[in-house]
């Protein structure tokens, strides 16, 4: 589609229709998300209006100040507290959005996830190349002997400090916590993926987590697409901006 034509599309307001038409022209493509793109499977974000770090909280430490490996030392119970009770969705399942691109992995594309989420969503629809930010509430590990732990095993005892059954040692999440460090492999892949992507979706995300959101910066192709349900600073160099709950939206896609 040309620009004009894409113009008058706009014009004429249908938005779905020009995404659906971008992802088709395109073989190589980089769909970034974040929490919003979970909300429509019930697992809440963080910065919405009714999103985890908008809800009162009992205490006066921040939900960033309690997802951090120093609280998780200092205070375990109390971080598992929260992490059981607020970050854990085990009846969740994939909408729409994980579906649909689940499904074009299956077409003649490359087709990269990357994700700040930490649900493990994005596989349970189905797709394959999904890299994880930071990490996933799926796995986890033992701080002293690193035995690996499911996610099933972990939610034993929902009341307590999930701990290593060889040592004892406190077992976490294989997910990265506030100041902590990224992967470097994930974030190498990552920056391969969008460098070598001509259409970037980015969807759900505030784009207001550092590192991550700066991966962005690496890329250099040809369209950009930007799904949030509010505005956001990088609108202005976008191919299109859609307002719109992304799952909705991907459900309107062939
Ligand atoms: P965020 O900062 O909470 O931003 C979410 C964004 O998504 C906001 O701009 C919302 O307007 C937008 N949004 C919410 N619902 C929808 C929807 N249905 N369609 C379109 N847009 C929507 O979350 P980010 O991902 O930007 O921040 C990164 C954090 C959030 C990472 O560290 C994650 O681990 C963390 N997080 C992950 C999950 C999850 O795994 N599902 C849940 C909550 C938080």
């Amino acid at each position: 589609m040309t620009k004009s034509a894409r113009r008058v599309v706009e014009i004429l307001g249908n938005k779905a229709l020009i995404l659906q038409n971008l992802i088709e022209h395109h073989q190589k493509i980089v769909f970034f998300g974040g929490a919003g793109v979970s909300t429509e499977s019930g697992i809440p974000d963080f910065r919405s209006a009714d999103g985890l770090f908008n809800q009162e909280l009992k205490t006066k430490v921040t939900p960033e100040e309690i997802v951090s490996h120093s609280f998780l030392k200092k205070h375990p119970q109390l971080f598992f507290d929260y992490y059981f009770k607020h970050l854990i969705y085990p009846s969740a399942k994939p909408n729409p959005a994980h579906a649909y691109l689940a499904a074009l992995e299956q077409q003649d594309k490359s087709v990269t996830v990357i994700t700040q989420n930490i649900d493990g969503l994005h596989q349970v629809a189905g797709s394959q190349k999904v890299l994880e930010l930071h990490g996933s509430v799926q796995h986890n590990h033992c701080e002293l002997c690193q035995k690996k732990y499911s996610l099933n095993e972990l939610m034993r005892d929902e009341n307590g400090i999930p701990r290593c059954d060889a040592d004892n040692g406190i077992v976490r999440p294989d997910v990265v916590l506030y100041r902590e460090a990224l992967e470097d492999v994930v974030i190498d892949q990552s920056i391969q993926a969008i460098k070598e992507a001509d259409l970037l979706i980015i969807a759900g995300t505030s784009l207001s987590v550092y590192p991550s959101s700066g991966l962005i910066d690496f890329y250099q192709g040809e369209d950009l697409v930007l799904i949030n349900k509010s505005s956001l600073f990088a609108e202005s160099q976008a191919t299109l901006v859609i307002h719109q709950a992304v799952g909705e939206l991907f459900q309107q896609l062939n």
